[in-house]
């Protein structure tokens, strides 16, 4: 077909043609240009984003961060060339990190022609935060859909708690594009069984069923029937057998729009590469350049000039613009005059929504906060914890969250009356049961934070394990989740090494962007929630403890307010001037006080410093640092119930660490900390060697 050179003007099925040949081709070229990335799954799937796009999606090109957008999430990140042609083609505006509009495109076509090059906004793959109209990271298959199924949930949550009589506020799709990666990915299955447990009618998951991947053909890595699954797990199961046939698509959509209490699959039957004479259906289509020749033959069977590279037809804009353009402006329009008059009549609600989308916090977001009074007997990190959540849940509309199935045990459960369960029939609940499927649950909490709820997960820490790939994207895309992980350490004592992390405090303190903290008594709990709550581009993690911890003397020792300095010191030998330094974090900081009491008591001029997060702490002045780890001290004793990996730096080469070399053991706590070396005598003998006393 040659739509190139029609005189008259196009029909609408040749512009429809048009705009799908642009986004096939110039995902062509800019694979050829950059001699990497993946061409075959956006000029098979270009059909199929072409109609989400143009014709059904509710997205306003010039406001990309409207709340009541529908989303689209491309789960296979390889094919970003789709969504960086979709944003380019719709001219789709950016926005900055203080969600002002820049008055300039998200992605230019000199972005596509430097597709995956440094500073480009067409990276390799699809980047929140770092290309407007993303809505969230993906490339790490299986991490796209389960972030989807979060955003399905703080829709139904927000249209509960938002929407009024003839105000629908909150009331939006989201369409998430996905291939067979992510379907081998376990965590698609996590995620898929809860939104179909919970009834996510608002969520649409398009399965590429191309039957290639990096391998080969499926055939010899995965040939389940996938629709069964999905029926199995309560969705509406939908096949479009012909990726080209547009209408069919639009019509799939509709009957997916139109299906109440589940979520719909959609099984789509593409071939990888389609146009390509050689490469179509074959797995070099899926992540290599065509190569010049093909390219011009695929081209040619377009009915494409050949020679032509990076090319926008005349009326490719202007189809987009009159498509989602007219349909996104127009609907933005009318939700921004009900908006007002929401605003209106709802004036208290219309403030938390605001708030909500700026990621602020409601007056008053720390009241009634608790203060633990001194008790050597103390409370676990993991119950402070608990009272904490209950409290911010109240003072915070839109805080909300839960646990793997470890609620009563995480103490994450939200008992205040009113707070309930989110469930298909209740989705104003408070209380997610995540299920044992911790993977997912990080991914979800992604989600609700992408949509700007404040969403927490729970679980033992060392399941962090399972939500590690998400939490490290929480990272990348610099999302304000909470991670709550108890029994942090060897707490849980006759668990055994399998339920008793070890690498678990390194392993994340490694991840960049990410604050961890481990309180060490339960007025450093509260100060730990309070630091987490204010930021706003930055995920956290709590690392509590099981067992009751020791509520220090704040009359005796400094306040734990200082815990927003990531360390501090705790206690000092009268006078200042110390000689040793005893660092703790956690359920190790008691004993380290324990230990500095000894010291003092034998005239040895100890401090103790209290460092429940490294990360906050190497992020002060170097001045500050100095002053609480002056360089001249020497004489320096690291306790942690944890690997000791990393703790070089913080007491130097002629430093002493006790910490854990290897898996912990099945026992009762008291004789892991015999066996393990976690006692008082084992710090005060620690730092007497370094002194050189007896
Ligand atoms: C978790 C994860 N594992 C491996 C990869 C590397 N990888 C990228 S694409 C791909 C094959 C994906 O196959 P499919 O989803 O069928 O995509 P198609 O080739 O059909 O587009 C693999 C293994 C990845 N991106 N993420
Ligand atoms: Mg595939």
């Amino acid at each position: 077909m040659s739509v190139m050179h029609v005189a008259q003007p196009m029909t609408g099925v040749e512009a429809d043609q048009l705009c799908i040949n642009t986004i096939r081709t110039l995902s062509i070229d800019a694979v050829q240009q950059a001699k990497s990335g993946h061409p075959g799954t956006p000029m098979a799937l270009a059909p199929l984003v072409y109609t989400i796009w143009n014709r059904v999606m509710r997205f306003d090109p010039q406001d990309p961060i409207w709340p009541n957008r529908d989303r689209f999430v491309l789960s296979n990140g390889h094919a970003s060339m789709l969504l960086w042609s979709a944003l380019h083609l719709t001219q789709t505006q950016a926005v900055n990190a203080d969600y002002e509009r820049l008055g300039q495109p998200s992605v230019t076509l000199d972005d596509i022609r430097h597709f995956r090059q440094l500073d480009s906004k067409a990276p390799g793959h699809p980047e929140y935060h770092w290309v407007s109209g993303v809505e969230t990271t993906s490339g790490p298959l299986g991490q796209g859909v389960a972030t989807s199924v979060g955003m399905a949930i703080a829709e139904k949550w927000l249209a509960n708690r938002y929407n009024r009589p003839g105000f629908e506020i909150f009331g939006y799709h989201i369409y998430t594009v996905c291939g067979d990666g992510c379907m081998m990915e376990g965590v698609s299955s996590e995620a898929a069984s809860l939104a179909g447990h919970l009834g996510l009618d608002n969520l649409c998951w398009i399965y590429d069923n191309n039957h290639i991947t990096i391998e080969g053909s499926t055939r010899i890595t995965f040939t389940e029937d996938v629709g069964a699954r999905f029926l199995s797990y309560g969705w509406n199961v939908l096949r479009v057998g012909d990726a080209n046939d547009i209408d069919r698509i639009e019509q799939a959509l509709e009957v997916f729009k139109n299906t109440n209490g589940r979520p719909t699959f959609i099984v789509f039957d593409s071939h990888i590469g389609y146009g390509s004479p050689h490469k179509q259906d074959t797995p070099e289509a899926h992540g290599e350049p065509l190569g010049d020749e093909e390219i011009r033959l695929t081209k040619r069977s377009y009915g494409w000039p050949e020679e032509a590279k990076f090319l926008v037809p005349d009326g490719v804009y202007d189809h987009f613009a009159a498509g989602v353009g007219a349909r996104g402006a127009q609907i933005r329009r009318v939700w921004k005059e009900l908006f007002a008059a929401y605003r209106a009549q709802y004036p208290e609600l219309a403030i938390e929504i605001d708030q909500m989308q700026r990621r602020e916090l409601p007056a008053a977001w720390d009241r009634d906060l608790p203060i633990f009074p001194a008790d050597p007997k103390g409370i676990a990190g993991r119950e402070a914890s608990g009272k904490v959540l209950n409290v911010l849940a109240q003072n915070i509309p839109w805080f909300l969250g839960g646990s793997a199935d470890l609620g009563p045990s995480n103490k994450t459960t939200l008992t205040y009356p009113g707070a309930g369960d989110f469930q298909a029939d209740n989705p104003g609940g408070k209380n997610l049961h995540f299920g044992i499927r911790e993977h997912a649950m990080t991914a979800i909490v992604n989600g609700l934070s992408l949509s700007k709820l404040r969403g927490f997960g729970a679980t033992f820490f060392i399941f962090s394990d399972y939500a590690r790939p998400a939490i490290r994207l929480s990272a990348l895309m610099e999302l304000p989740t909470i991670l709550v992980f108890t029994h942090d350490a060897m707490g849980d004592g006759e668990d055994g090494p399998t339920h008793q992390p070890v690498e678990h405090l390194a392993s994340l303190r490694a991840i960049p962007g990410l604050v961890t903290l481990r309180p060490g008594d339960a007025n450093e709990v509260v100060e730990a929630y309070r630091y987490i709550m204010q930021l706003r581009h930055q995920p956290a993690v709590l690392a509590l403890s099981r067992q009751p911890l020791p509520t220090l003397d704040r009359n005796r020792y400094a306040p734990a307010s200082e815990v927003a300095q990531g360390a501090y010191i705790l206690a000092d030998p009268p006078g200042g001037n110390p000689e040793v330094i005893l660092i703790a974090s956690g359920s190790e900081l008691s004993l380290a006080v324990n230990a500095h009491e000894t010291l003092l008591a034998e005239g040895i001029r100890s401090r103790v410093v209290s460092m429940p997060s490294w990360d906050i702490f190497d992020h002060q002045t170097q001045e500050y640092r100095d002053r609480v780890l002056p360089p001249n001290v020497k004489a320096r004793v690291a306790v942690e119930q944890a690997s000791t990996f990393g703790w070089e730096r913080y007491v130097g080469s002629s430093g002493n660490i006790i910490g854990m070399k290897t898996f912990g053991a099945s026992a009762p706590l008291k004789e892991l900390q015999r066996k393990f070396g976690f006692e008082p005598d084992r710090v005060v003998a620690a730092a007497k060697a370094l002194l050189d006393r007896k």
